[in-house]
């Protein structure tokens, strides 16, 4: 028999091209300009991320990989050819018709090679019709493979390193990608009707690395291996899990490590943890979904997040809400009071994304029981089009295009250009850090890291972790600064302009006059801003909503791991 070799692969690209296997609206392989800054043409920071459950598995099982991702066709034709005893593909339900047409020519070329399919695309009911397949992963994959493959499922699992995001472009320039990427966990114990990462992994937190120490080391080794201080971190609700936040601050502050993270939480349990707290951890962003005006979820309830968001841009940290549209109660009146609410809670950027029955939620079962579901290919199911559901008030699908594309429109016009907003936030929190640590030092207070917060303690010893954090506050606020002059330059109306350049003053004044390089770099970008901008607008003259990137194809090899092997 062969020695197994596993072709872990991502569904081929190109991504956010309309073809026979794939969409452009809502399916760009990017976060920001697809879901949260779309509509904010040359100012929209351009980023994308690697797949990162390939890598993940890869490092965890004893067989010989390789991981293939952003693969174009011909890519992914020619890898077929090294050999492989199994294919292994990661999806979502929108790349249906991607996963398809792999599947079917390895039945029809390697007809030996075991398909196994993995990822939320797994969700679809009666899957083995549409992909041919003969093995599928329903949930957390580390375990799950390793038993496959006679591993042992509970062996430590290894977190790999990561170059995070592959690449990341700033008015039209490529700036060198910083941070790395971790995933302490999957799924979400809160069970929220509509949320299929919670209902994926059965309402449960499946834990990765279990601790805060164990979030700690992986950090130190990207540190190391790659230079990374800056970390997307990637689990549902970072905060909920307490005693392992502690325990990262704890660790970051006995090494004297301030890392940087941009995370997801919950509303409660920000304000369970403390702003002070999440300062001294070094989130620097936080994605809170707020769903609705109404605060239909628990996680909302009974907070005002209007003044949650406040505080937190106060203090230097970027917030993100995300919110939903067409809940059963949105009509033509309320939607739209619902966008001006979400855009009325001032934070630095605001997510959009159509209300989205996914199989194996309740809300799914719900419509199903009430035949409100509407038989939309899954190709189209990405959350930017039309409704996979008859809605009572909002039946036309142009509609649901145009109210979502029409609401990033509003945010952009009524808060301008996502990036000043950002900047504004890093300094003003840098400045009211250097504000805060002065008065706590001339009250004599101190940090108790049982109680979470700053008390006094008669001792006002230096608190060398915090000086420390400062200074990479500084050094974050400072990264926004050459944006300004693009920002001013391009600004959307003379409101944004006047608001970019008194923040331009700011920066002058907090920080000193800008250093010869800064102004050059200022320039530099204003004259990419000019390219971008020309190029976005001839793809707009052309009927597309601007430029689509793409990631560039990473193929990394794996020798297997051996220490995950059942003894
Ligand atoms: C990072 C991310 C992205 C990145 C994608 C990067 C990439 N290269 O693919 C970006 C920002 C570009 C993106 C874009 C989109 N995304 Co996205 N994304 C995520 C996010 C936030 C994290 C996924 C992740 O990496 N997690 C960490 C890894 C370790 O966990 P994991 O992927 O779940 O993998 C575990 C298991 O699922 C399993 N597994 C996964 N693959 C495989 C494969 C095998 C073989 C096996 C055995 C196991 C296995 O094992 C892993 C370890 O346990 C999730 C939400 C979430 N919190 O999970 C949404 C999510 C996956 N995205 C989603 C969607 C819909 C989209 C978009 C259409 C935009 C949108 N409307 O949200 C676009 C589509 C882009 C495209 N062309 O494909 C949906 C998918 C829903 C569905 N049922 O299919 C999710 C769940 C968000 C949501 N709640 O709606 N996304
Ligand atoms: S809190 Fe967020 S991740 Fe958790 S179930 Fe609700 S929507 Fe999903």
């Amino acid at each position: 028999m062969n020695e197994v070799k596993v072709l872990l692969t991502s569904v081929f690209g190109p991504y956010g091209v309309k073809d026979e296997w794939g969409e452009e609206l809502g399916m760009q392989m990017e976060l920001l300009n697809n879901q949260v800054t779309r509509q904010q043409g040359v100012h929209s920071p351009r980023q994308s991320y690697l797949s990162f459950a390939l890598y993940l598995l890869a490092e965890n099982i004893s067989v010989r990989s390789t991981v293939l991702d952003f693969p174009l066709w011909d890519d992914f034709v020619r890898e077929l050819g090294q050999g492989y005893t199994h294919v292994a593909v990661s999806f979502i339900v929108p790349n249906v018709l991607k996963a398809k047409r792999m599947a079917e020519y390895i039945r029809l070329h390697y007809p030996d090679i075991k398909i196994i399919l993995g990822g939320y695309g797994t969700i679809i009911p009666d899957l083995e019709k549409t992909v041919p397949h003969d093995d599928c992963c329903r949930g957390e994959g580390v375990r799950w493979l390793r038993a496959y493959f006679g591993d042992d499922p509970e062996a430590p699992i290894v977190h790999p390193v990561l170059n995070n995001p592959v690449y990341n472009y700033v008015y039209g320039m490529p700036t060198k990608p910083r941070g790395s990427a971790i995933f302490p966990g999957v799924g979400c114990e809160n069970g929220c009707r509509f949320c299929i990462t919670s209902h994926m992994f059965k309402k449960e937190h499946v834990s990765l690395l279990p601790g805060g120490r164990e979030v700690f080391e992986v950090c130190r080794k990207a540190d190391r291996e790659i230079g990374a201080k800056n970390f997307m971190v990637l689990d549902e609700n970072f905060l909920k899990h307490e005693k392992r936040a502690r325990e990262l601050l704890d660790e970051m502050t006995r090494a004297v490590k301030p890392y940087v993270f941009v995370t997801f939480s919950s509303a409660e349990n920000i304000r369970r943890m403390g702003i002070d707290f999440l300062v001294r951890a070094g989130i620097s962003r936080i994605w809170v979904g707020v769903e609705s005006k109404r605060n239909l979820h628990d996680k909302t309830k009974g907070i005002d997040l209007k003044e949650l968001f406040r505080e937190l841009r106060s203090k230097g940290i970027i917030v993100l809400a995300s919110t939903i549209l067409f809940h059963d109660h949105h009509d033509r009146d309320t939607i739209q009071e619902e966008i001006d609410w979400v855009i009325d809670l001032d934070t630095d950027l605001v997510q959009f994304m159509n209300y989205h029955p996914w199989p194996g939620t309740p809300l799914y079962e719900d419509l199903d029981r009430e035949s409100r579901l509407k038989n939309v290919h899954y190709r189209h199911q990405h959350g930017a089009g039309e409704l996979n559901f008859v809605h009572p008030h909002i039946k036309n699908p142009e509609d649901h295009e145009r109210y979502l594309k029409g609401a990033f429109r509003r945010t952009y016009e009524r808060n301008g250009p996502s990036i000043v907003r950002m900047a504004q936030t890093a300094l003003n929190g840098y400045l009211q850090a250097v504000k805060d640590y002065e008065e706590r030092q001339s009250r004599g207070m101190a940090w108790n890291a049982e109680s979470l917060r700053y008390e006094k303690n008669g001792s006002p010893e230096a608190d060398s972790f915090m000086l420390e954090r400062i200074k990479v506050m500084k050094e974050e606020a400072m990264r926004y600064s050459p944006s300004l002059l693009p920002a001013l330059v391009f600004g959307p109306t003379m409101k944004s302009r006047r608001k970019t350049f008194s923040l331009m003053r700011l920066y002058s004044r907090a920080t000193g006059r800008p250093k010869v390089t800064d102004i050059l770099k200022s320039f530099l970008l204003t004259a990419s801003a000019c390219v971008e901008f020309c190029r976005v607008t001839i793809r707009r003259a052309q009927g597309h909503e601007g430029i689509v990137r793409q990631p560039p194809v990473h193929r990394v090899e794996y020798p297997g791991n051996r220490s995950v092997m059942r003894t």
